[in-house]
């Protein structure tokens, strides 16, 4: 090859290369206008002077028996515009909150809102064991252009059972707080985790519906979800959704694994063939791990809570009292029995919702970082440091990820 050549053949690869990297750029322009017209045409067409009917949800999410003190709290107006929400799965996002919890319920409300809900509108229920002040009500519905109830808990549903033995339970408090567990002493948190365990998806509000996000107080939503969880799951047979798996506290629950090792015993018919019990024991279900999905975030379906091996196994728990005894909390309860009644697939990581509560954070590393448009920081994702469970969840489903 002559100079005079080369140098030719120098030139056309730099415009071949230019026209390239030209290309490339314009390309991602025009995304990233694509990208922010749809967020701004998402924000703008949907008018947030408005509520909701439960028409406007689409027919599976009408809640035909709804209880009328509770029914008034739902505001409709003929003369604004209505909102066009796409979500039209059978779901409710669910939040027991006490009121002294407000500034914490709108903190999390407008995180699920901004980051997903303002598209889906989904209605909101909020629950409580004593009536919700007319401040809280009011401040709820400024958040969201959703339908939102306002439920009572009822007594027995919550309070400790007097069969429960008080000194057995004051005794269970005291020796938690001489380890400085968490919430050792307070009777409240006991209740709410029993609540939570067994009782929430048989609230009336809650009848009409099948699948439920839960929601908590300051908690912080991190990217865009592009899709509709809810129909995720129906549509892939999935049951159980999580973000963060991580080990509880081992003096909380003692004596939980030993209650389950009976139940498995008594009922083997309610375990799944294909089960996740290598997610809560290292060694054939001979001692449990620790492991459990953590509830503070569930999307999953009511109709399992509700479903007879569940209610067979909350209330054989029940009757061994460790939810006042010792401490249990409803996040193993409901791992323990979404991993040993379901199908293994029937779980679901949801990889791509960057979510934090307390200071425990999961954020999607890439892609799912970029197609969320995530706000969190992906180095300090619990998912691959110590106590994350979620090494043992991908290696019981051959994952690498
Ligand atoms: N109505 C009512 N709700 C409660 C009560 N205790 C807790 N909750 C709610 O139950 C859920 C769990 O309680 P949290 O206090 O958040 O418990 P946690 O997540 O284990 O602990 P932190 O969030 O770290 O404090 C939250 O939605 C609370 O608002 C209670 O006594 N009454
Ligand atoms: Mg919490």
């Amino acid at each position: 090859m002559t100079i005079a050549n080369a140098f030719a053949f120098g030139v056309r690869i730099r415009i071949v290369v230019f026209f390239f990297c030209f290309n490339a750029l314009l390309y991602m322009s025009f995304s990233i206008l694509r990208d922010d017209w749809r967020r701004l045409a998402a924000y703008h067409l949907y008018p947030s002077t408005s509520n909701v009917t439960s028409d406007d949800l689409g027919s599976d999410t009408v809640a035909s028996n709804i209880v009328e003190n509770v029914a008034s709290s739902t505001v409709t107006s003929d003369l604004s515009p209505k909102p066009q929400f796409a979500g039209k799965a059978n779901a409710t996002l669910v939040f027991l909150a006490r009121n002294s919890d407000l500034q914490g319920v709108l903190r999390s409300m407008e995180s699920v809102e901004t980051h997903f809900n303002h598209k889906f509108g989904y209605p909101w229920i909020l629950l409580n064991e004593e009536e919700f002040t007319e401040e809280f009500q009011e401040s709820v519905k400024s958040k969201t252009n959703a339908s939102v109830q306002f439920g009572l808990i009822p007594s027995r549903h919550w309070y400790q059972p007097d069969w429960i033995d008080e000194a057995k339970a004051e005794q269970g408090r005291n020796a938690l707080k001489a380890w400085n567990v968490i919430y050792a002493d307070s009777v409240s948190y006991r209740n709410m985790c029993r609540f939570n365990s067994g009782f929430f998806f048989h609230h009336p509000l809650l009848q009409p519906y099948r699948y439920y996000w839960r929601i908590e107080p300051d908690v912080d939503y991190f990217c865009q979800l592009q899709y509709d969880p809810f129909d995720y799951l129906k549509d892939n047979n999935k049951t159980y959704g999580f973000t963060i798996a991580i080990e509880e506290l081992e003096k909380t629950v003692s004596t939980l694994w030993q209650a389950v090792k009976e139940f498995m015993e008594q009922y083997p018919e309610y375990i799944h063939p294909n089960n996740a019990l290598a997610f809560l024991s290292d060694n054939g279900g001979e001692t449990y791990n620790l492991c459990h999905f953590w509830s503070n975030f569930e999307i999953a379906d009511m109709d399992f809570w509700r479903g007879e091996a569940y209610t067979k196994f909350f209330e054989f728990l029940d009757l061994k009292g460790g939810f006042y005894y010792e401490r249990w909390g409803d996040a193993p309860i409901h791992s323990i029995a979404a991993a040993l009644f379901l199908d293994k697939n029937q779980l679901h990581f949801f990889n791509d919702i960057g979510y934090q509560h307390s200071n425990i954070v999961h954020c999607p590393q890439q892609p799912a970082f970029l197609t969320g448009s995530c706000t969190c920081n992906r180095v300090l994702s619990i998912d691959y440091r110590r106590y994350s469970c979620l090494p043992r969840y991908n290696k019981m489903l051959n994952r690498k990820w």
